[in-house]
């Protein structure tokens, strides 16, 4: 489940094949309610249990979405009202009180977590003193909470864990010292389960023609898509790019360097204990709320007309936190133009142009970053999910970053999922190196070789300083 969609996919794996057929697509849409934005996510079971019913008898299920959010249970295991969306403005200006209480360097130094407005910390310092949390005894992320509702079991996937700046990385475990100082309930947190363990068998009640097993997978979506980047070697970088770009490489060990930190970079869990070590930049987003405010034209043609646009004629920080909520953004973008004193885009192709070049500058910069931050040089820069369709984009970062852009697959996500299932079930490989191979040998990849032309500086890099 992604912000804007998801999917039911269906894998077929074996030592030398992987071939995905989609089962079921269905629209994500937020809904406001009383000035709060809101995940429908009744809808979205609604949808996991048809695209179940169509995708037929399988050995196992396995679940992942986007970070940082979370449902409330009550004692009895009933839900608490529905999820709250990471993009609602309940946590503005919350980052900046909670960390002036905790300290900057101390919440880095447990979580290893990038600083960001809408982190569970912050989520739940928003919500503290509400009835919902006074009635709250269990909290589920999302792909946890879908677990339940299809399993009847309580856990904690690790990888999603690691997103909410209220998990030890050093200890593998909850932060509960931090959770203490922070006012938030460690009783809600349930035990942690790593990627490839077994969560349980699908109930009968949920009228499946076929029960079968969840089993737990990177249910963060980035951690997913982290292990189907068939690179050969550890000298890349991944754009993991859908409604985020993720921008990072992968380790072995944090790095919590006040460098690291002043950057803004995150040491998130990935799969096999590896750190994800990686930036959050503003990815699609921009361009999806663009053709929401546009009514929905067709994208590839636009693509196309941006293709013939001047090359960076204006650019903006794509990265300002004022991108971050929804609505309104053509008018958004245009008012960065004119306050960073760059011509303003008339036409949506103009618009689209000024967002993708921005975008790609904003690529350079993180794959720069983390490069300098972490030792590691990479010599291509692998772009997956959703972004890799999307050709101008793809050879802009290229251009941008003086490094090919190997881009697929499109579904990283469902593949990296799907993978950690194949490997519990002993039908693939052991090791990442591994299920790396069967992603190279068996998915469609293009190669964007970068151009030499001029390339502008981007905007200034922008420290968070708190
Ligand atoms: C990408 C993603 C990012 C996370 C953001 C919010 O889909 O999961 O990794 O920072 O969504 O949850």
């Amino acid at each position: 489940m992604g912000a804007s969609s998801g999917r039911v996919v269906v894998a077929r794996v074996g030592r030398d094949t992987l071939r995905l057929t989609p089962a079921h697509r269905f629209p994500n849409d937020p809904v406001r309610v009383g000035g709060t934005l809101h995940w429908d996510v009744l809808a979205l079971f609604r949808e996991v249990l048809s695209g179940l019913r169509r995708a037929g008898p399988v050995a196992s299920v396995g679940v992942d979405s986007w970070a940082v959010d979370y449902g409330l249970l009550d004692s009895t295991g009933a839900l608490l009202g529905n999820p709250v969306h990471y993009r609602d403005a309940r946590t503005d200006g919350v980052l900046e009180r909670v960390t002036r209480r905790l300290g900057a360097q101390r919440l880095y130094a447990t979580t290893g977590v990038q600083q960001l407005p809408f982190n569970t910390l912050y989520q739940l310092t928003a919500a503290a003193g509400s009835p919902q949390l006074a009635a709250a005894h269990r909290l589920l992320m999302i792909p946890d909470l879908i677990g339940y509702w299809l399993t009847g079991e309580i856990g904690a996937e690790a990888t999603n864990a690691s997103t909410t700046q209220l998990y030890d990385l050093h200890a593998r475990a909850w932060a509960d010292e931090l959770m203490a100082d922070a006012g938030v309930p460690a009783h809600l947190f349930a035990p942690l389960r790593e990627p490839g363990t077994r969560i349980g068998a699908t109930l009968p009640g949920l009228d499946l023609p076929h029960r079968t097993d969840v089993v737990a997978v990177g249910s963060h979506d980035t951690a997913s898509a982290v292990v189907a980047v068939p690179a050969a070697d550890e000298r890349f970088a991944y754009i993991s790019c859908g409604t985020w770009s993720l921008v990072g490489v992968e380790l072995t060990a944090p790095i919590l360097t006040e460098a690291s930190r002043r950057a803004n970079f995150s040491n998130e869990g990935g799969v096999d204990g590896t750190v994800r070590y990686l930036r959050n930049v503003m990815g699609l987003w921009p361009l999806q709320e663009c053709l929401r405010d546009w009514g929905g034209p067709d994208l590839s043609g636009l693509l196309a007309a941006a293709a013939r646009e001047p090359a960076f004629r204006s650019v903006v920080d794509i990265d300002d936190p004022s991108f971050l909520p929804p609505g309104g953004m053509p008018d958004r973008i245009a008012e960065a133009c004119r306050r960073g004193g760059q011509p303003v885009p008339r036409s949506p192709a103009a618009v689209v142009r000024c967002v993708v070049d921005s975008l790609a500058l904003a690529h350079r910069r993180a794959v720069r970053q983390v490069q300098e931050l972490s030792g590691r040089h990479v010599d291509a820069v692998h772009v997956v999910g959703g972004g890799a369709r999307n050709a101008l984009l793809c050879q802009l970062t290229a251009d941008a970053c003086g490094l090919p852009v190997l881009a697929g697959p499109v579904e990283a996500t469902a593949i990296g999922n799907v993978l950690v299932q194949a490997r519990a079930a002993g039908v693939v490989g052991d090791d990442l190196a591994a299920l790396r191979r069967l992603v190279r040998n068996t998915q469609r990849v293009e190669r964007y070789e970068p151009r030499g032309g001029p390339v502008p500086a981007g905007p200034d890099d922008r420290r968070v300083e708190v």
